[in-house]
């Protein structure tokens, strides 16, 4: 196994991030083989348990309330309609769903509780949960950590520099220290970000160092490549290029060797060639369903077709145990 290292410098990130791009995937290739199976995909679904009218300001986000971008805007969506929702996700091989909602913290109301009451729904189908709901504090981390939550996503998006022209309604510090109380409370942590918003390839760097460089990685990094949404600010970014993808998932997975890193958003763009390349570099999970949060996703028999053509197998739930049962990363005892 490599040894899991917390201080990488920017230059040996570059370094890494430059290699000529074979020579980069057979490392980043030889890495994940050392550390994992290779062959095994862990699968998340996602569903938006509340749709838009979020009072941020993300230059990406089809569900900022001030942009028009024509998404479906919904409260709180019934318990029962999530149940149904997670029943399908695991029918078509999902071991996790990623319950999102488009507020900018977590409240202490009737709202939360139905989010709780959620998690524990899911969590009695024997799936793993995680939730995506803004910030949070240590103690609504602990509540939703009783109620059997799994992991809890909380992406930087971009770099600490970067942060303010993405978004300024929030700042990096409060990134940060949702994912410290998310770590408090032994949940397992899914942290990253995107590319395509305009950022500079120093930017892709820096925030690799602020997530490599964490006392203990993040269990799971999702690589998102900015989906263009009609209305928002950045409606206009072109598509980034599949070489960019490969090289944001080579690095991630050599820096943080035993992370699951995740092909994100942007796959509906993608042929099955690209995203064996992207598995070959270290790719080790992927969405599933024919939604993400709001915009489209490859559906799950396409998913099934190119994992069969591939050799690769979805990872079962609960493989490594329970967050509350690990003692951390670094023993590769969660992911
Ligand atoms: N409101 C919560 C938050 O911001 O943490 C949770 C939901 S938010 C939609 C979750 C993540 O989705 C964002 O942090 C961002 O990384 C990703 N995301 C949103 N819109 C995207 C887009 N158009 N393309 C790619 N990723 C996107
Ligand atoms: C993550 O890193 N990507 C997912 C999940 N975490 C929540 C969300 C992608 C959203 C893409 C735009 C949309 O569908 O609204
Ligand atoms: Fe709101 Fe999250 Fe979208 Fe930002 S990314 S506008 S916080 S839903």
């Amino acid at each position: 196994m490599t040894e899991v290292r917390h201080d990488w410098t920017k230059e040996e990130i570059s370094d890494i991030y430059h290699t000529p791009l074979l020579d980069l995937i057979y490392r980043a290739a030889t890495v994940h083989r050392e550390n994992k199976d290779y062959a095994e995909v862990q699968i998340s679904s996602l569903i938006s348990v509340k749709t838009g009218g979020c009072p941020e300001d993300c230059a990406y986000c089809p569900q900022a309330a001030r942009y028009q971008t024509g998404v479906n805007v919904h409260a709180i969506l019934p318990k029962e309609e999530v149940v149904a929702a997670a029943q399908k996700a695991k029918a078509g091989g999902a071991s996790r769903l990623c319950m999102g909602a488009a507020w900018r913290e977590v409240r202490d109301n009737r709202d939360f509780d139905k989010v709780i009451e959620m998690v524990q729904a899911v969590n009695e189908l024997d799936m793993e949960v995680c939730c995506t709901l803004g910030m949070l504090t240590e103690s609504q981390a602990q509540r939703l950590a009783d109620a059997g939550l799994y992991a809890y996503n909380h992406n930087l998006d971009t770099s600490e520099d970067d942060y303010k022209r993405i978004i300024t309604t929030r700042t990096y510090d409060d990134r940060l220290k949702t994912i410290e109380n998310v770590r408090k409370a032994k949940i397992s942590v899914c942290s990253g970000g995107i590319i395509g918003l305009g950022e500079t390839v120093e930017d892709r760097i820096s925030m690799l160092k602020t997530l490599s460089n964490m006392p203990q990685h993040p269990e799971s990094v999702p690589v998102n490549a900015l989906v263009p949404v009609e209305g928002t600010p950045l409606a206009e970014q072109p598509r980034v290029s599949v070489w960019d993808m490969v090289r944001m998932i080579a690095t991630a997975r050599i820096v943080m060797p035993r992370t699951v890193v995740r092909l994100s958003a942007g796959r509906t763009e993608m042929s099955t060639v690209e995203q064996a390349l992207c598995f070959m570099a270290g790719a080790s999970s992927i969405f599933a369903g024919e939604k993400l949060l709001t915009t489209p996703n490859p559906a799950f028999d396409e998913d099934m077709a190119m994992f069969e053509l591939l050799g690769l197998t979805p990872r079962k739930a609960f493989k490594n145990g329970r967050p509350h049962q690990a003692k951390n990363i670094e023993e590769g005892v969660i992911a």
